[in-house]
């Protein structure tokens, strides 16, 4: 009975001292994982909501921090296809801009549209070629994800290129401006 206290005080005289050496084990390493951990906050996601309508953006004013995985989510809630495509300025051609935003910058896309039917849809899909451009027919909803480099800081416009009834969509309002912003900034 008297042996009692020395068999268990000795497990845990030997335990504590493992645990000393896990901390100073740990602690050896910290200089390097805080650094990786700030890098993982920074790149945390973050998503935008952004709304279609006949015939506007809502909101119509994004700002995106650069070096940051951002997540666009888009709904359409007009009556005919919308498209979301950002640039510097209108090409003559008025079927886009002269510099997109997105070029050069991988995109992931990802689409959920009421009518799977649609046959024009499943074929602009399988295309994959426009990177650059978002396009949801009435009632979709997507969302891309990326991350900007700090090189495409700037201001730019978003514009719906979309004909409806002869005029471009962005010429009847469906406009707005997206603005990266670089991390240094803040
Ligand atoms: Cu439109």
């Amino acid at each position: 009975m008297e042996s009692t206290p020395m068999t268990w005080t000795l497990p845990r005289i030997l335990g504590s001292m493992a645990l000393a050496v896990l901390l100073t084990a740990c602690g050896g390493g910290e200089g390097n994982q805080s650094a990786s951990d700030e890098t993982t906050d920074a790149t945390q996601a973050d998503t935008i909501e952004i709304a279609m309508t006949d015939y506007a953006y809502e909101p119509s004013e994004i700002s995106i921090p650069a070096g940051q995985e951002v997540t666009l989510q888009f709904t359409n809630d007009g009556s005919v296809e919308h498209y979301f495509v950002v640039g510097d300025s209108i090409a003559s051609s008025q079927d886009g801009f002269e510099q997109n935003l997105f070029s050069g910058v991988s995109i992931t896309k990802n689409k959920q549209t009421s009518g799977g039917d649609d046959e024009e849809e499943e074929h602009e899909e399988e295309e994959g070629s426009h990177d650059n451009v978002f396009e949801l027919p009435p009632g979709g909803s997507g969302s891309m994800t990326f991350t900007l480099p700090e090189s495409k800081a700037g201001t730019y416009t978003i514009a719906c290129f979309e004909t409806t009834g002869g005029e471009k969509h962005y010429q009847m309002g469906m406009e707005g401006t997206l603005t990266v912003t670089a991390s240094e900034a803040e």
